[in-house]
Formats: C-alpha cells, sequence, structure tokens
C-alpha cells in the first residue's frame, strides 16, 4: 500500500473511532416483550451478559424465582414488659413443623437491667442484648400467635463454653434426635481479653422437640487457628442437612471498622462432629446473620445487613460456590425462616414462604435496649407465586427516609463546605 494510501487509510480510521458506533442493523437489536430467557446470540454489554451468565436466570424479577420483597407482621402472644429492656428475644433458629405445630428456639435475655457498657457489666449486669442469656422455645399453630414454652438451653456450668452465655441457635433433626447449635460464652461479650464478640459453637441434644436437652459439654465448631479469618467468632450457627452430611454455615469476622463480616461452612457425619471446615470458606462475602434454605438441587441464601452483597438473595447449586441471583431491599434482620424441607436433604429444594426475624436497638436511645420477635413473608418458592411478592419498587412513607437523616456533623460539613 502506497504511503498516500496508508495516510488515507489512516485518516479513515481516526474518524472512525471517533464517531459514535454505527446503529446495529434491526436484526441485531435487542428483542423486546418475551424477555428472553435464552441468551440472544449478538453481541450483548456487560450487564445484560450477567443476566444470562450469572444466577439471574431472566432479565424480569416478576419470574425470577428468587426475588421477593418482604412483608412485616408482628407478632402476638409474647411480653416485652413494656419495653423496659430487661426482657429481649432475638436471633431466632429455623421454624420447624412438629405434631401440627410450629416450633422457634431464640435467645431470650432476662436481666435485672438492660444491656451496660462493658465497663459496668458484670455477673448480673449485660454487656450486650445477647449476654446473660438463655435458648428458650416458643410454638404456634398459625405462625402469628405463639405461645412461651419455656427455657431449652440454659447457661452451662463453669468451666464449660456456653456458662457466661448461649445466644444465637441453630436447629437440627439429624436421624430422629433435636440438636441445638449455640453461641457458647466463656467471656463476657465486647469485655476486657475480646476481640469484641468471641466465641465458639456449642450443641445439645434431645429426643423431643420439648426437650430436654442434654449438653455435649464440648465445642462442636471451634475458632479458627491464629491469624486466619474465623479465628475469633463463630457465630450464627445454622445447619442444614445436604449430600447425606450436616452442613453447618456460621459467620465469621475479620476486623476493620465497620467489621467485615462473611459465612463460612463446616461439615460433619455427626452432629457433635468432628466438623470440618470447607477449603473454600469464607463462601459468602457478606451477611451478618445468614438464613439457608434447599432451592432445586443447591441451596439458597438471605444475605442481609453487611458488606459488598448485603441484601442479596444468593444461589449456590453445590452449596458452597453462592452467586447473587437476585437484590431486593427491607431484607429481614436474623431472619430464621420455615424451611419444611430443611432435614429431607432430597435434592428438590422448594423454597420458603415466611419466617421469623428481629428488630434490635429498640429503646436504646432511652437505655432500654431490647430486641422483639417479628413474623416476615415473601415469596422465594417453587410451589408459590404471589405476583404482590414480587415488585421490586415498594414505595414507603417519606418519614421512613427523613429518620435517616444527616448528623449535626454531617449537615455542619455540608454547609461549610457550600459557604
Ligand atoms: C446476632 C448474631 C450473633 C452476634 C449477636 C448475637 O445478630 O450475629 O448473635 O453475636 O448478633
Amino acid at each position: 500500500m502506497s504511503l498516500a494510501r496508508l495516510i488515507v487509510f489512516g485518516w479513515i480510521l481516526l474518524l472512525g473511532s471517533c464517531q459514535a458506533p454505527a446503529e446495529p442493523a434491526a436484526a441485531e437489536w435487542f428483542p423486546y416483550g418475551n424477555l428472553p430467557r435464552n441468551k440472544p446470540d449478538q453481541p450483548l454489554s456487560a450487564a445484560l451478559d450477567r443476566v444470562y451468565e450469572g444466577s439471574y436466570g431472566s432479565l424480569e424479577v416478576a419470574t425470577n424465582e428468587l426475588f421477593s420483597n418482604f412483608k412485616y407482621t408482628p407478632l402476638e402472644g409474647l411480653d416485652y414488659r413494656n419495653g423496659d429492656g430487661t426482657l429481649s428475644r432475638r436471633d431466632a433458629t429455623k421454624i420447624m413443623r412438629i405434631n401440627g405445630k410450629y416450633y422457634v428456639w431464640y435467645t431470650r435475655r432476662n436481666t435485672s437491667t438492660p444491656p451496660r457498657s462493658s465497663e459496668e457489666a458484670n455477673d448480673t449486669i449485660p454487656s450486650r442484648d445477647w449476654d446473660l442469656a438463655e435458648i428458650w422455645y416458643a410454638t404456634s399453630e398459625d405462625g402469628f400467635v405463639w405461645e412461651e414454652q419455656g427455657v431449652a438451653i440454659p447457661r452451662l456450668e463453669k468451666p464449660y463454653a456456653g456458662w457466661r452465655s448461649v445466644s444465637t441457635p441453630g436447629i437440627l433433626f439429624w436421624k430422629g434426635k433435636y440438636y441445638l447449635y449455640y453461641q457458647a460464652y466463656t467471656k463476657m461479650p465486647g469485655g476486657p481479653g475480646t476481640k469484641g464478640d468471641d466465641c465458639p459453637v456449642g450443641c445439645s441434644v434431645a429426643d423431643s422437640p420439648d426437650g430436654p436437652w442434654t449438653p455435649s459439654n464440648q465445642v462442636v465448631i471451634k475458632n479458627g487457628p491464629a491469624g486466619t479469618w474465623d479465628q475469633y467468632v463463630i457465630h450464627d450457627p445454622y445447619a442444614l442437612a445436604y449430600k447425606g452430611k450436616i452442613y453447618v454455615y456460621y459467620k465469621g469476622e475479620m476486623g476493620g471498622s465497620p467489621k467485615v463480616r462473611a459465612q463460612g461452612l463446616a461439615i460433619a457425619d455427626h452432629p457433635f462432629g468432628p466438623f470440618k471446615k470447607h477449603p473454600l470458606n469464607p463462601v459468602i462475602n457478606s451477611g451478618h446473620e445468614t438464613a439457608l434454605f434447599h432451592f432445586k438441587e443447591g441451596i439458597a441464601a438471605l444475605v442481609s445487613r453487611d458488606g459488598l452483597e448485603h441484601n442479596t438473595i444468593q444461589y449456590a447449586p453445590d452449596g458452597v460456590n453462592f452467586e447473587v441471583a437476585a437484590i431486593s431491599s427491607l431484607f429481614p434482620i436474623a431472619p430464621g425462616a420455615y424451611v419444611p424441607d430443611a432435614f429431607e436433604d432430597n435434592g428438590n429444594g422448594r423454597g420458603i414462604t415466611w419466617g421469623l426475624c428481629h428488630f434490635r436497638n429498640i429503646g436504646l436511645a432511652e437505655g432500654k435496649s431490647h430486641s422483639i420477635l417479628a413474623r416476615f413473608d415473601c415469596d422465594l418458592s417453587l410451589d408459590w407465586h404471589d405476583p404482590a411478592m414480587k415488585e421490586s419498587d415498594i414505595f414507603n412513607h417519606p418519614n421512613i427516609n427523613f429518620q435517616f437523616g444527616l448528623s449535626e456533623e454531617q449537615r455542619k460539613r455540608i454547609e461549610d463546605r457550600s459557604n
């Protein structure tokens, strides 16, 4: 090619690169209407490509079985002493239906005072809402009206883990027996010599959901070795039967401010262990108290509160490699879902439609901090379709947003910046 032709060709390329790309031919436009379920055979942007390459399954949230919004209902039947902060219930387990009744276990704190600072706390004054706590349980005919039945796991005797407090239970039904996992404190949460909320996990067994419960008197899921991501905290033990084994998902905390939290997985053949932590831990990069449930051949997770992928519903076809399947809002905090097939392990998980959650720090400003249990409903089920649960654009009164206003310091900084 002569120099002259090279110069002309170069100008054409240069001008071409400065011009907007040519409009696609009609055949290449992204199709309208039936919201293609299968990836169109044409160039796609990253945003459209991940619709088909990720776990979304479809561009349309209304047909995404793992998308739902959440509706809330106050529970009847549980007293909180007019919210004086001495009685708190939180961190509900998965719900089980046994002999025609729903069962749930939860952290119950009944102390002479509401939680105080770690400096003021002692053997009778709690340092946190879940300090000096026990595991209690309640039953219900309909999931709305609940009747508290009594203590399931009292604090253990010294020196066993759990003598300071037992909290945040997880329920497992395995080979005809019931197992309760729980955070087993030997140190005051947030107290001296801790990183803030250090504890391992203990476990107790019963032949009946009404007890009596016998503790294993051993730590069943140990903190990781020094320098590892879960060296201080093994929280929120959540057990499912999967692939013929016991899968316990749990939360670890990795320092940082606010703390970086992630979810790990420990697997065992027996409820008391030994548990082997998965080599790919952490398996979820966000979340706090995370509810999981069988879905098709895999495991789905409600990932709320913390982290890059908070307020997402995630799915792992193998129970280990989770991908974001949907994003939602107004997530339930510390969800304990009713998971009818939690212990069936049949490779055909059907999903969930409701559960209990909690609202925390109620009365905090008045020095009466406590938590209450509540009910959430959703449509994350393959056997149910409620279009009202499939709307992503929820409307809330502006006063809700105005409650989350600027602090005085932020407002001043903004005004100073604009002056
Ligand atoms: C909960 C859970 C664990 C934490 C505290 C009580 O929501 O994450 O149990 O330790 O908060």
